[in-house]
């Protein structure tokens, strides 16, 4: 985005209609209420003016041959998540006009309309302009540092870009007793800015619908990865819906090649009753390879469903639950109760989060051996070696 040319008093518009004869009445009749104009005569050229400059408002017909209106909209969003886009027909359809909202057009004018019509949208919409970009500066100055995406073809664009840039870290899951890396997690991240964590992605893929484009990246990333593994199981967080992904079952795909050492974590924080044959999809997994694992127990429903639906290989235990453990007598008891039961149906238990030698310890105490957390390392990439803090009582504490 580049502010070039310098904005008339009223703002710079870009007009784009394939008709000359309209395109030039529209541009006088802005021209004379004092609007800054340019034109476009079809909807590739408009593309290819906003990526070098910058408008406050960009007016285009819908109709039109090659990009038409809906795509050029798209287009603009991979540029500006703000400008306003409005856009005429003359043959309103309402899927049309359903789909321009949705991706962020602000006005909809049915052909043919006064001028006035056109001075006043455009006007309002170069103050709806000036708004946005306020409103984000004010973002940033109360250091949410998150970029809101308004409208779905800027999260379309924002989801895309944190795609092409998704990097998977890993974290060491560790054996105390052992002193060994019994497997990584691998978790998500990317360099896209107005998606600036995993939850953001994933929250942008569900409304989006592209959880499937989400979980396959996911996977073939970890599969890349996988080889170069100094431990042998690496262990995948799985989306529910992800569960519904056919790919997932695929023989041929690149992580099922890999499945013997690959743990998929599925959360409790997210109900798995709305997944079809839950039970059938667990056990082709299973065939295939897979181990199972139920993340954050403890951090969702009350109910056993996932856990009991998974029978899983692994369990872990949410953060929440490990947090300041050692100040915490019920904590305790819980984790080793629970330990105690899990080791009793075969499961593997992990606790996750572990922070400090206090709780390290006191999980020790009740049972626990398999360790996750900023203790023994942050995840990082390619696979971050693991310090092993001492116990207590070498560390002179008491
Ligand atoms: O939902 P799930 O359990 O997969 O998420 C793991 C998340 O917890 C990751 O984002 C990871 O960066 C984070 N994490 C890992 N270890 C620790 C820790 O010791 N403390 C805290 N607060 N977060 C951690
Ligand atoms: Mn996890």
């Amino acid at each position: 985005m580049s502010a070039a040319v310098q904005p008339g008093p009223h703002g710079r518009v870009l007009i784009v209609d394939d008709e000359p004869l309209l395109l030039r009445a529209y541009a006088r009749g802005l021209r004379a209420a004092g609007f800054t104009i340019e034109t476009a005569g079809d909807g590739a050229q408009a593309a290819a003016l906003v990526t070098v400059e910058h408008f406050d408002v960009i007016v285009s017909d819908i109709a039109m041959a090659g990009l038409d209106g809906v795509q050029l909209l798209r287009k603009v969003r991979e540029h500006d998540l703000d400008v306003p886009v409005i856009l005429m027909t003359a043959t309103p359809a309402v899927d049309t006009a359903i789909k321009a909202v949705e991706y962020g057009a602000l006005r909809y004018l049915v052909k043919p309309f006064p001028e006035s019509a056109l001075t006043e949208v455009v006007g309002r919409a170069v103050r709806l302009h000036k708004m946005a970009k306020l409103k984000r500066q004010a973002l940033e100055l109360v250091g949410r540092g998150e970029h809101q995406v308004g409208d779905l073809a800027g999260l379309s664009a924002s989801f895309d870009r944190a795609i092409a840039s998704l990097r998977m870290v890993y974290q060491p899951i560790v054996s105390w007793r052992a002193r060994t890396v019994y497997a990584y997690e691998a978790l998500l991240r990317s360099d896209e800015p107005t998606l600036p964590h995993p939850g953001a992605i994933i929250e942008a893929a569900e409304r989006l619908g592209r959880l499937p484009d989400l979980g396959r990246a996911i996977r073939d990333h970890v599969a890349v990865a996988i080889p170069s593994a100094p431990a042998e199981l690496v262990f995948v967080n799985l989306h529910t819906r992800d569960l519904l992904d056919e790919l997932l079952y695929a023989a041929d795909a690149p992580l099922s090649r890999l499945a013997r050492r690959v743990v998929l974590e599925i959360t409790e924080r997210a109900a798995i009753d709305d997944v079809p044959d839950v039970a059938h999809r667990i056990v082709k997994l299973r065939a295939m390879g897979f181990r199972v694992a139920v993340d954050d127990l403890g951090a969702g429903y009350a109910g056993l469903t996932s856990f009991a639906q998974l029978e899983p290989d692994v369990v872990k235990f949410d953060m929440s639950l490990i947090r300041r453990i050692h100040e915490n007598e019920t904590k305790k008891r819980l984790i080793g109760a629970m330990t105690a039961l899990i080791g009793e149906l075969d499961m593997r238990v992990i606790a996750e989060g572990v922070e400090s030698i206090e709780e390290r310890d006191a999980l020790i105490e009740v049972g626990c051996d398999l360790f996750q957390g900023y203790l023994f390392a942050r995840p990082a990439h390619p696979f971050p070696d693991v310090g092993w803090p001492a116990p207590r009582s070498v560390s002179g504490r008491r």
